[in-house]
């Protein structure tokens, strides 16, 4: 049976969130910038308005620790955004968590039970890999806080941490067996579900980001004196690399591979300069992690190739992997079933092309994520958008699984 939400107050929570770091459509709230701060103070107030205990710990993550109830489950998501980014990716899946916790922590009918609600710090990746949930599960070192540093600004994580007032707070930690398992909405952030004329789609596996960065050395010169039989232009190193990637990865991807080049810097970045250096950003998704190594010795042999050939030198270093992730059967098909009540035959089970939070809880207890559509399936975008109703159905899918995952636990432990 369903848990009725109230939609209009998810709606209100989602257009107020809007408008801390409000820019055009979306919202500009990079991780641990005042925006960002003001955004995890705002879920703080609302958090308290329902008897839980927020904190914001050390390393910027929301706990909202409910009443003593044998019987928990740890809902949420982010609350930075990309820079200049959408206004829903992160903030939709927090408004959501917070709706079934208000829904259900004052529920009679779960007595015993509780959601509680948690916005993990740096999804977005600023400063670092998925900082929030891995500091929440233990996997994040002093040293790994230490050499984090912003990658729009360089400006260091423990600065950011200070300035916000968090430096000497500890880290919260995840407790072993406290909570059932997690689960997390998120916009679709592709045109999957819009494609398909579907509402909702119930994740199954969430990819693997492998982020990598190629240098190249070349040697900067005169743009007008320099005659183009002698140039080192570590540039169009760069630019010919991309276009070789592009023409050798089709070959040996996945039916889902994807690969990404999302910065490319020029030293010195000067019109009448030769580039001497090029630094080059580069991902590889995907859902398994034997096509991901597949495609990085790819990689790594194409580099070694442009090395060889020069005229430039060319590097690889590898940055940062995040393993694939599967989602578990039963919160699959508690999403799934609440999904075909509310929005009966509009729904789907699809991957996520997209990292989450939900990918690193999965190592420590069960995890389900659900998707709501994506207007033009654009994202990371700030005219990243989905419709009021969308929005609302979601929500409604999102508290009925909720709902039924603690139904099932205290029916067990009864
Ligand atoms: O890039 C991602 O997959 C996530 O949206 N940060
Ligand atoms: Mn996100
Ligand atoms: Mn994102």
């Amino acid at each position: 049976m369903t848990t009725p939400i109230d939609g209009t107050r998810v709606l209100r929570d989602l257009y107020e969130l809007r408008k801390i770091g409000e820019y055009k459509t979306g919202v500009h709230r990079p991780s641990l910038s005042n925006e960002h701060v003001m955004s995890l103070q705002w879920l703080v107030e609302r958090l308290k308005a329902i008897d839980a205990e927020p904190i914001i710990d050390g390393i910027g993550n929301v706990l909202g620790y409910g009443k003593p109830t044998t019987v928990k489950l740890l809902a949420g998501s982010h609350l930075e955004s990309q820079n200049y980014a959408g206004w829903l990716d992160g903030a939709l899946g927090v408004v959501y968590a917070l709706e079934a916790a208000r829904v259900i922590n004052c529920n009679d009918a779960f007595n015993a039970a509780a959601v509680e609600v948690g916005a993990w710090c740096d999804e977005e990746g600023h400063f670092g890999h998925l900082l929030g949930s891995r500091s929440f599960c233990g996997d994040v070192t002093e040293s790994e806080i230490d050499a984090a540093i912003n990658r729009t600004d360089s400006g260091k994580m423990r600065d950011a941490l200070a300035k916000a007032g968090l430096a000497q707070k500890k880290r919260e930690r995840l407790e072993t067996g406290r909570y059932i398992g997690y689960l997390e909405a998120h916009v679709e952030q592709g045109d999957w579900l819009e494609s398909n004329d579907l509402e909702a789609g119930v994740v199954t596996t969430i990819v693997g980001v492998w982020q990598f960065k190629v240098n190249f050395e070349g040697f900067q010169n005169h743009a007008g004196t320099t005659r183009m039989a002698i140039r080192k232009d570590a540039g169009l190193a760069a630019a010919k690399l991309c276009v070789t990637i592009d023409d050798c990865f089709p070959k040996a991807a996945g039916p889902r591979t994807v690969w990404t080049t999302g910065r490319l810097t020029l030293d010195p970045g000067a019109p009448s300069i030769i580039p001497g250096k090029a630094e080059m950003l580069f991902q590889i998704r995907d859902a398994d992690s034997r096509v991901l190594a597949r495609m990085e010795s790819l990689l790594y042999e194409l580099v070694a190739d442009a090395d060889r050939s020069g005229p430039c030198h060319a590097q690889v270093e590898s940055l940062r992997k995040s393993q694939p992730a599967k989602m578990d059967e039963r919160f699959q098909a508690a999403l799934e079933t609440a999904a075909e009540r509310i929005v009966p035959g509009k729904h789907t089970r699809m991957p996520s092309g997209a990292g989450h939070d939900a990918q690193i809880f999965a190592g420590q207890m069960p995890a389900g994520m659900l998707f709501v559509p994506s207007i033009g399936g654009i994202s990371h975008h700030w005219l990243e958008n989905t419709s009021n109703e969308d929005i609302v159905l979601g929500a409604q899918i999102f508290t009925d699984a909720a709902a039924d995952l603690l139904r099932q636990e205290l029916a067990v432990s009864s």
